[in-house]
């Protein structure tokens, strides 16, 4: 049987600069649901064009910070897996680390990596959907999670607008910045794992291409397999909070 283990447990040895990107997939095992798939897709019990549009929070403003707020519930209530903890190590056993994320939870700072990058927001940011005034403590205290819970949003102190989750939503651009870096990074990298993602959502899908068109490696790490027919695309089969510890055990074995 060949050990696929092998070259990817080489390649992360011998990088010098790692970027790991993860999706919602890296946050399943610690009770978040995924947006697609069949058990616990969140797609598949919410239609996402009325939920994750500015559209949809404009026609029905309480269903729609209801609902981030259930989920953000969820993610207060959660704890950081075994894959979110390995990728905080990860950043002492190679000379540069970028994580590079698609999530709104904070389960990667909580898990302790530092400067993460996340390409569609994040659930603790809401802001004025008129003037765009941050307002951090805006979200609800915790409550029992609901997912159909209706709650009207705060308002403004400046302009009496609507507050909105501080997310991405379709149709909207992702943070200039924040954007670049990930793409620059990405260009640069010798190695980049892919964990926990579908894929499919643009412009964010196209990091690992990236990378690979750069010359870097890409490992895709994920029960499902991920199309891996390029040169120096490879798959660990399996879920992340079971691959990622693995990983690190097979690259730096023996290393203090
Ligand atoms: C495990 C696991 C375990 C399970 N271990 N793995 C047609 C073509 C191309 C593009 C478009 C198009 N039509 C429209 C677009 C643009 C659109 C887009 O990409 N749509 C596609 C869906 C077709 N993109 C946008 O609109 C973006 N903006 C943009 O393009 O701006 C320019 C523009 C301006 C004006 C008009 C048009 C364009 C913005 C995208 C924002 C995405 N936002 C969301 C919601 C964020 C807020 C929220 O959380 O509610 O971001 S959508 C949702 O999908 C969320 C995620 O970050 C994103 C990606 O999902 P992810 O992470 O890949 O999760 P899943 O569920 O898809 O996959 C989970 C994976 O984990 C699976 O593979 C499992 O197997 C795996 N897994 N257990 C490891 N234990
Ligand atoms: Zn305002």
């Amino acid at each position: 049987m060949t050990d696929t283990y092998h070259i990817p447990a080489q390649l992360l040895a011998n990088a010098n600069r790692v970027v790991v990107f993860t999706g919602a997939g890296v946050s399943a095992e610690s009770g978040i649901p995924t947006f697609r798939g069949r058990l616990s897709g969140l797609w598949e019990r919410f239609e996402p064009s009325q939920l994750a549009t500015p559209d949809a929070f404009m026609a029905d403003p309480e269903l729609v910070w209801g609902w981030y707020e259930w989920r953000r519930t969820l993610v207060c209530n959660a704890k950081p897996n075994a894959a979110h903890i390995a990728i905080a190590e990860l950043a002492a056993r190679v000379p540069r680390l970028t994580v590079v994320t698609q999530n709104v939870d904070d389960l990667h700072e909580r898990a302790g990596s530092a400067g993460v990058l996340h390409l569609h927001g994040s659930l603790n940011a809401p802001r004025c959907f008129d003037c765009g005034a941050s307002f951090p403590d805006a979200a609800m205290k915790p409550q029992e999670p609901d997912a159909g819970r209706r709650l009207a949003p705060p308002r403004c102190q400046h302009c009496s607008g609507m507050i909105r989750p501080g997310v991405v939503w379709f149709g909207e651009s992702l943070p200039e910045q924040v954007f670049a870096r990930a793409f620059e990074e990405a260009s640069q990298c010798d190695l980049l794992l892919s964990i926990g993602t579908s894929g499919l959502v643009q412009p964010a899908a196209q990091i690992p291409a990236l990378a690979l068109a750069a010359g870097a490696s890409v490992v895709h790490i994920n029960p499902e397999n991920v199309d891996s027919r390029m040169q120096n695309a490879y798959n660990l089969t399996g879920a992340a909070g079971e691959v990622m510890p693995e990983l690190l055990r097979r690259a730096f074995s023996g290393s203090p």
